[in-house]
């Protein structure tokens, strides 16, 4: 599998690196959603967090918290999003895993929103939904 993000790592495309060790990189999103919007990868391919060895996972996510940390103590950050689109149908438009850190500033932002908006649950056997997952889980 090659995408994009490979050829970054593999220095093809050029990037504005934020961090980078052996199984980790980190750079500016070209989209900057808002100002510091990075994306967090690890340089193995995965296709989206679902596949992605915990391991590995585990360490996406420990440079995305440092790098949240710093958006909040030097960009004057009000708070950050942190987001990982699996697949389509829920926004990934780079088939390889990434997070994305995204500081939030009072006022003035660029296009970033979050929606959740509920829905009517009274047709939905909650504590049967949750059993379901809970016993698919391993
Ligand atoms: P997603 O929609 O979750 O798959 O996010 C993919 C992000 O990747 C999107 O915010 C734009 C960013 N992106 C795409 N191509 C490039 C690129 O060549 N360089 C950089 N820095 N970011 C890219």
């Amino acid at each position: 599998m090659d995408d994009i993000f490979c050829r970054i790592i593999r220095g093809e495309i050029p990037s504005t690196k934020v961090y980078e060790d052996d199984d980790v990189l980190a750079f500016l999103d070209i989209s900057q959603t808002t100002r510091g919007h990075t994306l967090v990868i690890p340089k193995k391919h995965y296709d989206n967090f679902l596949s992605c060895p915990a391991e590995t996972m585990h360490k996406v996510f420990d440079v995305a918290q440092r790098i949240g940390q710093a958006e909040m103590a030097i960009l004057g950050a009000k708070g950050v999003n942190i987001l990982t689109n699996v697949n389509e149908v829920a926004g990934q438009s780079v088939m390889h895993f990434h997070v994305h850190v995204i500081p939030r500033y009072m006022g003035g932002e660029g296009g970033f929103q979050i929606t959740m908006k509920g829905q009517d649950t009274s047709g939905m056997d909650l504590p049967r939904l949750a059993a379901d997952l809970s016993k698919a889980i391993n």
